[in-house]
This record gives C-alpha cells, sequence and structure tokens, in this order.
C-alpha cells in the first residue's frame, strides 16, 4: 500500500512536471515565432541602409528561448526542426556521402556539462565516483567541463537530468548554428586559438565552459574544449543507410532498467577536444570510442527531446 501511494505520488508529479515543461515549451514556441517576426524586421533594416548585425539578432532569437530545465539547472537553447545536409564532401572517408537530415526540434544543452553539475548528480544519486584527481588534472573549477567520464557515466547523468545524449545527427545540425554547408560553427573562416580550446591553444587542458562565442544557435564550445558523446554507435558507412528522418545509428537502446549498461559498442564523439588537432574540430569530423573509455579530452552535453517521452525513474 505504502509503496503503491509513493509511486502515485511520483506519477502525479511527473505529470505535472510534464505539463510545466508543456507550457514552457509552448510559450518558447510562441516566443520564437514572434522573434523571428522581429528578426524580419530587423533583416528589412537592415536592407534599407540601417545600421544592423545579424548575429546578434540570431544571438537575441536564441537567448531567449532558452530554458532552464531542473533538476541540473542548466540552461537549453531551443532548436527548431528543420532540414540540413549532414557530412562533408571534402572531409574523411566517413563524412563524405553528403545525405538530408530532418529532423524533430528538441532543446540541447548551452554548454557543455560541468564539473560542478556533474558532482551534483554524484552526490544525489550515489553514482560511483569519478577519479576527481585525474578531473582536477584537465578540468580545475566546477565551470570546467566534465572529462573521464564513459559512455555509460554520461548516459546516466543525462536519465538522471531527465534528458537524454544527443543523436549524432542533432549534434551535428545544432553545431551547425543554422549555416549551411560550412566547415565550422562560424562558418568558413579558419580556426585560429580565438575560436576555440584545441591543440595550437595554450591551454592544454579545458578551459571554463563559455569561454568563446557562441555559434548562431547560442551554443558555445560545440567544437574544441572536450569532445562529446553521442548516443550513436559509431558506424562509419551509416550514411549510406541513415533514414533521413531523425536518424540513429545501431539498435535501440533501452534507457529503461539500466539497459543501455548492456551497450558494448563503439559510440559516437564529436567536436574535438583541448588536445585535437584542428581539422578534428570541423562540425562534420566523426570519431567513436569505446563506451567504457574515460579519456582526458571527453565529455558531453545532454537534450531534451520535446514530442517523445523521456523516461524517468521516481527518485
Ligand atoms: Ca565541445
Amino acid at each position: 500500500m505504502h509503496h503503491d501511494s509513493k509511486r502515485l505520488i511520483s506519477a502525479s508529479e511527473a505529470v505535472k512536471e510534464n505539463l510545466l515543461f508543456q507550457v514552457q515549451i509552448l510559450f518558447a514556441g510562441m516566443f520564437y515565432h514572434f522573434l523571428t517576426f522581429l528578426a524580419f524586421f530587423g533583416f528589412l533594416g537592415c536592407i534599407t541602409g540601417t545600421r544592423s548585425d545579424t548575429e546578434q539578432s540570431i544571438t537575441r532569437v536564441d537567448g531567449d528561448a532558452t530554458i532552464r530545465f531542473p533538476p541540473s539547472g542548466t540552461e537549453m537553447v531551443f532548436i527548431p526542426a528543420g532540414e540540413f545536409e549532414m557530412g562533408s564532401r571534402d572531409g574523411a572517408p566517413d563524412e563524405q556521402l553528403v545525405h538530408t537530415v530532418r529532423l524533430t526540434e528538441f532543446y540541447i544543452d548551452k554548454y557543455e556539462v560541468t564539473v560542478g553539475q556533474y558532482r551534483k548528480f554524484v552526490h544525489e544519486t550515489g553514482a560511483a565516483f569519478p577519479d576527481w584527481e585525474e578531473v582536477a588534472r584537465y578540468a580545475q573549477t566546477d565551470q570546467h567541463p566534465m572529462v573521464n567520464v564513459s559512455w555509460y557515466d554520461a548516459v546516466a547523468y543525462a536519465k538522471w537530468a531527465g534528458k537524454t545524449l544527443p543523436t549524432e545527427a542533432q549534434w551535428e545540425y545544432a553545431a551547425r548554428g543554422g549555416l549551411k554547408g560550412k566547415v565550422y560553427p562560424w562558418g568558413n573562416k579558419a580556426l585560429d586559438v580565438t575560436k576555440a580550446n584545441y591543440e595550437d591553444s595554450s591551454a592544454g587542458k579545458t578551459v571554463p565552459v563559455g569561454s568563446y562565442a557562441p555559434n548562431g544557435y547560442g551554443l558555445h564550445d560545440m567544437v574544441g574544449n572536450v569532445w562529446e558523446w553521442c548516443i550513436d554507435e559509431y558506424l562509419a558507412d551509416f550514411y549510406g543507410t541513415s533514414p533521413d528522418r531523425d536518424p540513429v545509428a545501431g539498435p535501440p537502446i533501452s534507457l529503461l532498467d539500466d539497459g543501455f549498461r548492456k551497450v558494448a559498442t563503439r559510440r559516437v564523439v564529436r567536436g574535438g577536444g583541448w588536445d585535437a588537432a584542428s581539422r578534428r574540430l570541423r562540425v562534420a569530423y566523426r570519431d567513436g570510442n569505446g563506451p567504457r573509455g574515460k579519456v582526458d579530452s571527453v565529455g558531453f552535453r545532454c537534450v531534451r527531446p520535446i514530442r517523445s517521452t523521456v523516461n524517468k525513474k521516481p527518485r
């Protein structure tokens, strides 16, 4: 009896939270359209000769579409539904089959998951303690991105946060920041140490999240600082068989009952880290790691799907 009533309370809380989230989405959606309207007039101002800054208006739109999502309290940015050309004709063989992908709208973390956020997750859930000494060597404060986390750690964190890891397609779509067919999140201008934390930067470790300018969607460090785990299996030839709508590589993963811990195949990592060569910081660049791998330059960020249900166990 007692157990049942607890479950009932949890269920009603879940309904309330879901309702609240739907309302947030509704308002964010309405606001987004309103701001698109405003942006259009901004554009009119631009072509009639008024001083204008398209980049600024993009930042404003996405900045206002940001939500704060509990329990991790991270800021998330609304990414509108749409289609894009995934891959690169000039890239490595696994990127070269450029294909059209259509995605449902979603929210994505504005920043990489930080040490502070991960610490909160560990304290609240009793999840396995990371090697904090090793983490501190490459991520020195709570504002630095979490590193040295396996794919299992990243998925467990995402579940706790009521989120999931991005699909590889969501990641690339978000990283492109609304630009079409460009090399980097900022366009085709060459990478240098003012734009991201990578091999040529003098850091030799991570820097606090948000240290560099955001892309057109208002997302920071999509390339550089830490590589970011995706949910997909890494399949070099996936682009040849990928469905065009909301693709995800590999067999479906059960997030219930820790089914994800049975996953043994390589998982996608994207964006390049603080120790990566410049070619790995291209938005189309693909790589994979074993799910157990804990690497000093690999972290993650999460997404919150809008139309599908995120499985969340009552705590
Ligand atoms: Ca990154």
